[in-house]
């Protein structure tokens, strides 16, 4: 496809309001599916969908316009959209924010009490969701879905958030000083806007965490399990969602090592006027197995007072970057770009977030000196997504091209192309690719290197210098540090992204910085994204460092691998299953172990390896026109090969990894080990315009001790209470 995606801004009078009739019609018909009121194979049956899921090129006739619209142009594909408006002259004219964190709350002051189980005290259910009565949390009743081990980790610190229609922020907490936060006076309220110049969102353009931004950080450390309370204040009526969006969600901490219970899984969503509690013990992996007595200092947390507190488990398994976001099965790609998405800092003795703690297991990386753990002075979270909005300026999404979305404005931490001022200094930069269907690949405008430290969650065992980064795939976190001392103050210097996009499968091309920066690109997110601005010296001396030396692979050579399998990842698929409840239907599939190309069910269990076991999985890209960054939930994963060699593994995958980019018509084949918790979990892509239509499979851990059963019961959720029904289907080499 050799359109752009987007109109360029001097299309034709004639263009723009066909494009624009166009997206009007479209909205319709995704209002209707958001609402629940037409199903996709309906739209398929009428002719509206083709089978590769593409909106049929079929002009004026559409059952949800009336007939007074019947003459407001043609549906094409690809049409493009008209550029999001209001954009010029406002790049590197605003701040950008620092994370907005979450406050940290006694666990005492959660009301009611969290508790094992699902708590299921009665209370009114909105009409709009049907009335009558439901439980307070939407967590599944009963045994199975009771925080397993809530006794051995009750939690010791709450966090509390509610998602909910976008409002002004009166009460951000950056948690750093005003100097190293662009000068932004945190006491100001902030109106939910992308650029001070461009409107409003309305209460249901945008649903966020506390209903505002900037995106929001928790910070926890290990040995110290966090109570995360989640409310659901999104409107009770499914028709109230601007266009896109579902109410209902499931929150999912990327790449927590938790019971499945905690996992946000795609079928155990709740519902407005619900909470969630969601249990993060925040161990190490081999917590029951490796080190149990706690006695290597390297498996360590901060005490809060200078000294370590030593942990069971793996050090070699310490997490830090992660984040967490919708995974609502079927809209978790809608839910995500309206703003369900926040960042998590995990600290350690290892990457305690203090860099001058100089007691031989502290790596001091960059990040300040002032409190014992978790300075955020000089360790950034960075969050790129990229928006586009209709010609009022509101946030707009397109579910039609089942290939993915992409939008044509770049945002850094939910900020139109912002510029952040920075010290002569080193900083950690936490970059999370929070997009629905775009990769980045990025590079400082002078061509000076960047070290890469950490890749998804985990710190490398070796840092890595680059001038331009790999290609991030969506839900991949890349941690750098820059180092600011060699340049003047006065200077600017720019993050600038090289990753052209045609459409939502693959990147096009990938752009030199050069031309990048010429504008060469007709992609409109390509080139600067972010402007470094060099303020002024450092009023202490810079006392981090980035030792040769992260945190070395966990050894598995030991451990027998008891399996190996094979999931493709391809379009094309089918549904076996016929529950509505369950099931999706959409071009894109999974085929495990040589079966059939299946679309998700979230009722099939595609494996079930055995607790305390290691296999071997190969993730194959069943075409060579699109690529798939493929999210295993739960464990970490080393990558053994890329296209069957060891040698084809960059220096920048050699760590622990949860997001895989098998690269169109590649595959990548990891190692896992399967342990400390039970239940079911998921496998995805995390484009998640193909994870919803419908790239997803359940897999489960099968023999974690009771109450586990093999396989687990399905949940069913409703206002009124969740039911469980047997799986639909089990694949014949899943256990
Ligand atoms: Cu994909």
């Amino acid at each position: 496809m050799n359109r752009p995606f987007f109109l360029p801004e001097n299309a034709s009078k004639s263009q723009l309001k066909d494009a624009e009739n166009a997206r009007k019609n479209r909205l319709e018909i995704v209002k209707a599916l958001s609402w629940g009121q037409v199903s996709r194979r309906e739209l398929i049956k009428w002719g509206l969908f083709t089978s590769a899921g593409l909106l049929a090129p079929i002009g004026g006739l559409n059952p949800f316009v009336s007939s007074s619209h019947a003459d407001s142009g043609t549906i094409g594909i690809p049409t493009g959209a008209p550029p999001s408006p209001g954009l010029n002259g406002l790049a590197f004219t605003q701040p950008m924010p620092r994370f907005d964190v979450l406050p940290r709350i006694p666990v005492s002051a959660l009301s009611p009490a969290p508790q094992a189980q699902s708590n299921q005290t009665m209370q009114l259910v909105d009409p709009a969701l049907g009335g009558g009565y439901g439980p307070i949390e939407g967590r599944p009743p009963g045994p199975i879905w009771a925080h397993q081990r809530f006794n051995q980790f009750p939690p010791q610190v709450a966090v509390e958030a509610f998602q909910g229609c976008a409002s002004t922020n009166t009460s951000y907490k950056p948690n750093v000083s005003s100097s190293l936060n662009c000068g932004i006076d945190p006491s100001q309220s902030i109106p939910l806007k992308f650029h001070p110049s461009l409107p409003t969102q309305g209460p249901n353009a945008v649903w966020t965490f506390n209903g505002c931004i900037p995106p929001k950080l928790v910070q926890a450390r290990y040995g110290e399990p966090v109570l995360f309370r989640h409310h659901n204040q999104l409107p009770a009526d499914v028709i109230q969602n601007g266009g896109f969006g579902r109410h209902t969600i499931s929150t999912h901490e990327h790449n927590g090592h938790h019971g499945a219970e905690n996992d946000g899984f795609t079928g155990a969503y709740f519902f407005p006027g619900q909470f969630y509690d969601y249990h993060w013990p925040i161990v190490l992996g081999g917590h029951f197995s490796i080190n149990p007595a706690a006695t290597d200092p390297y498996a360590s947390t901060p005490d809060g007072n200078g000294g370590l507190i030593k942990v069971p488990g793996d050090w070699h398994e310490t997490m830090s970057t992660h984040w967490f976001h919708d995974h609502m099965f079927s809209f978790t790609s809608q839910n995500v770009y309206k703003g369900n998405a926040a960042m998590f800092n995990i600290y350690s003795g290892l990457d305690r977030g203090n860099e001058s703690i100089n007691d031989g297991i502290n790596l001091r990386l960059p990040s300040g000196t002032t409190n014992d753990w978790g300075n955020l002075d000089y360790d950034v979270n960075l969050m790129l997504s990229d928006k586009a909005w209709d010609q009022n300026g509101q946030m707009y999404f397109d579910i039609f091209n089942f290939d993915g979305f992409i939008g044509d404005v770049m945002t850094v931490n939910l900020a139109y192309r912002p510029f952040f001022e920075v010290e002569r200094r080193k900083y950690r930069f936490r970059i999370l690719n929070a997009s629905v269907s775009r990769f980045f690949k990025y590079g400082l405008s002078d061509g000076s290197t960047m070290i890469q430290i950490a890749n998804d969650g985990n710190l490398l065992p070796h840092p890595v210098s680059q001038t331009v980064s790999d290609e991030q795939g969506i839900a991949e976190r890349y941690d750098w540090v820059i180092d600011f001392s060699r340049y003047n103050i006065g200077d600017k210097v720019w993050l600038v992204n090289v990753c052209e996009h045609q459409d939502g499968k693959k990147p096009a091309k990938d752009r030199t910085v050069a031309d990048a920066l010429a504008g060469k690109s007709p992609d409109p997110c390509v080139g600067k994204m972010l402007e470094f601005r060099i303020v002024r010296n450092p009023a202490k001396a810079d006392q981090s460092q980035v030792p040769n030396t992260l945190i070395p692979n966990p050894d598995l050579s030991r451990i027998p691998v008891t399996r190996q399998r094979v999931f493709e990842f391809g379009s094309g698929a089918s549904q076996s299953s016929t529950n509505p409840d369950t099931s999706f239907v959409g071009p894109w599939g999974v085929r495990t172990d040589g079966g059939q190309m299946l679309n998700a069910d979230f009722g099939r269990v595609s494996a079930a390896p055995q607790f305390g076991t290691r296999e071997v999985w190969t993730l194959v890209n069943g075409g060579g026109g699109w690529d798939h960054p493929i999210h295993i939930h739960f464990e970490e994963g080393q990558v053994l090969a890329r296209n069957g060699s060891a040698s084809n593994v960059p220096a920048w995958e050699q760590g622990r990894k949860d997001v895989y980019r098998l690269k169109p018509g590649g595959s990548v084949t990891i190692t896992m080990q399967f342990r400390d918790w039970g239940g079911m979990y998921m496998e995805h892509c995390h484009n998640t315009v193909h994870e919803d239509n419908a790239m997803l499979v359940r897999w489960e851990i099968n023999g974690a001790g009771a109450p586990f059963l093999n396989p687990l019961p399905t949940p069913i959720p409703t206002p009124q209470g969740v039911t469980f029904i047997p799986p639909d289907e089990i694949a014949p080499t899943a256990f």
